[in-house]
């Protein structure tokens, strides 16, 4: 094989590597960001220690105490680089209309030129001093036909040891590459290039931010932030925005979907994906305890942020967890609210933003009732209890994360890596909405599940940079994340169904949920989180046909006497506060429903309008 030397610059191509493409490219990006040297990534426990040293010496990470956190660190971030940047993505598709009112787009060759080709381009000279590392990684298990490749060029080494975490990062992947495989090529840089003798900050990254997608030539080129989504391009960037696309054009989902076992007491097993927005508690859901009183009831997580649902020759579908590890929002995680998820981050995990303590530990708002007395917070500040309540300021960012391995979860399902994946009972949509919509609603039909689904909003949380707590349409939680036309999107979902239908398998259940009504005290109604299982239990119950229900203007609601009430004090009124329907908050929403599909107008399915129309009739009636 060619093994290109750029002028002063070695690849530094390691012997095991035998995919000229892949060179090639690597040469192409290193002369374009004028990278200092090239280092690549396989994966060993070695190479990851040896970067988290890099990070504790360079200030980016510290090590927490080890008895108290063992083999683990807290990084802190620039103050304005810890969210989602959703103003600064982009679907770069050829035609704008592919692209959909919901993305920000821009004519490919104008953003290449931006990036990469132009004079001024912002890549140009990025990796200055830097260097840049070739991370390949496996979105799904080695191997498995639902999986793919993709490969990251990062000048970060935080989020090298990330992608290690979040994927089957290394050699691995490589080996499945072979000479010829194809990947999906990932460029990213935090957009702070090093002047000779120029000292590094803790955090480099840039103002200027591009999140930007090729979904036609399934490329990913990210600029100027170094955390999470924008950053570890194998999450929403991959598995999501051009996966999405990947999935239109070969008949499978890509979706921001957990996914999880349960088994019933007769040892009965169903898999369900559920699609939340961010920071509304998927993560939690996935590692759900059963409350006292579900003796034999058992869930395992399977994933707990995104699902690739591939239809087989039985007609069902079939998912995989295209990741291998937990980037989740630590504040509210507890011992109540996620008590599998507490024990998952007692050691190895990397967090960030997230306060410490004065022993070298961790905490966020919500890991204790009572905070502790003294803390340095997420931007390296004193914190007290006293501060706090003056200036109101957070000890750990309200989206600070944990990194972890899902092999660190208690309750992992043996299945999580099944090349096959599991097949798909049931889907969950939920938002976080403090009014009108039901504690949980069955759709009548699969176009019934798609229209709640297609209409789902949700209160904006801090995932997403500048997220208030105001209603948006968030249809199946993938506003920010389908790499396409939305109206296309919803258009895939109801072929799907079509085909399922065809192929004269059970088309899996659809069904809407809302945890987080809230009374005329501004609380929630529902307990939720291993609550959560009563709903759970009369979907399975739905499936078995064996649960009763009734009727409402979109489909069927469970009655006080459907949910089993065992271990729980929630009265009638109380229900009746989280499952009624209003008819006038209902009127509201259906008029915002109509709006949604005025932005959607162009190739929407002629079904949704008409499930709308129903849904009007029968609130009028
Ligand atoms: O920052 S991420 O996109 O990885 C997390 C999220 O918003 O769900
Ligand atoms: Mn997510």
């Amino acid at each position: 094989m060619n093994r290109p030397v750029l002028e002063g610059l070695r690849l530094n191509v390691p012997a095991y590597v035998h995919h000229a493409r892949l060179v090639a490219w690597v040469a192409e990006v290193a002369a374009l960001t004028e990278a200092a040297d090239v280092c690549w990534c396989d994966g060993s426990a070695a190479e990851y220690e040896r970067l988290c040293g890099q990070l504790v010496a360079a200030g980016t990470m510290m090590k927490l105490n080890p008895e108290l956190r063992p083999n683990s660190y807290l990084a802190r971030s620039d103050a304005g680089d810890v969210a989602r940047v959703e103003d600064r993505t982009f679907i770069c598709s050829q035609r704008k209309e592919d692209a959909g009112p919901t993305n920000n787009w821009m004519a490919p060759d104008e953003m290449r030129s931006l990036l990469q080709t132009g004079e001024e381009a912002l890549f140009r000279g990025t990796m200055k001093g830097r260097t840049l590392y070739v991370v390949p990684f496996s979105m799904g298990p080695l191997g498995s036909h639902i999986s793919h490749i993709g490969v990251e060029l990062t000048d970060s080494p935080y989020v090298v040891i990330s992608m290690r975490t979040m994927t089957r990062m290394g050699r691995g992947a490589l080996e499945v590459l072979g000479s010829e495989g194809a990947f999906v090529p990932c460029v990213h840089t935090v957009g702070a290039p090093l002047q000779p003798g120029q000292k590094d900050v803790a955090w480099p990254c840039n103002a200027t931010k591009y999140i930007v997608h090729y979904p036609e030539t399934r490329e990913i080129w990210s600029y100027g932030s170094g955390y999470g989504g924008n950053a570890l391009l194998g999450k929403k960037c991959f598995a999501l925005r051009i996966a999405s696309t990947m999935g239109r054009d070969h008949g499978w989902l890509a979706e921001h979907m957990l996914i999880l076992g349960v088994t019933s007491p007769a040892g009965k097993k169903y898999h369900v994906a559920a699609a939340f927005p961010s920071a509304c508690g998927k993560t939690n859901f996935s590692m759900l305890v059963p409350p006292a009183g579900y003796t034999g009831w058992k869930v395992t997580t399977i994933g707990d942020d995104i699902a690739w649902i591939k239809p087989h020759d039985d007609g069902r579908l079939y998912a995989i967890n295209p990741e291998a590890g937990y980037f989740g929002v630590a504040p509210g995680t507890n011992d109540h609210t996620n008590p599998n998820c507490m024990a998952s981050l007692k050691r190895d995990v990397v967090f960030t933003n997230v306060a410490l303590t004065d022993d070298g530990d961790v905490w966020w708002e919500g890991m204790t009732e009572t905070p502790p007395a003294h803390l340095v917070d997420w931007q390296g500040r004193d914190w007290t209890p006293a501060i706090a309540k003056e200036t109101g300021a957070k000890a750990a960012h309200p989206n600070s994360r944990f990194t972890v391995a899902a092999t660190n979860n208690p309750v992992l399902d043996p299945e999580w890596d099944n090349p096959a994946g599991v097949a798909i009972d049931a889907f969950i949509f939920g938002g976080r909405r403090s009014t009108t919509v039901p504690l949980v609603t069955e759709a009548r039909s699969w176009a019934d599940g798609v229209y709640m689904a297609a209409t789902m909003g949700s209160e904006t949380t801090a995932a997403m940079a500048g997220g208030n707590g105001a209603v948006r349409r968030d249809p199946f939680a993938m506003l920010p994340f389908t790499g396409y036309n939305m109206a296309d999107y919803f258009q895939h979902w109801l072929d799907l169904g079509q085909r399922i239908a065809a192929s004269g398998a059970r088309q899996p259940g659809i069904y809407c949920v809302n945890w987080f009504r809230k009374g005329a005290d501004g609380k929630f109604v529902w307990p939720g989180y291993g609550e959560n299982m009563r709903v759970l239990e009369w979907m399975i119950g739905r499936l078995e046909g064996r649960a009763g229900g009734a009727d409402n203007v979109f489909g069927t609601s469970p009655r006080y006497e459907d949910l089993r009430w065992d271990g729980l004090a929630f009265s009638r009124d109380q229900y009746a506060s989280v499952i009624g329907i209003d008819r006038a908050a209902w009127q509201q929403e259906l008029a915002l429903h109509a709006e949604l599909f005025k932005t959607l107008e162009y190739h929407l399915p002629a079904e949704l309008p008409a499930v709308r129309a129903r849904i009007e009739e029968r609130l009028g009636a």
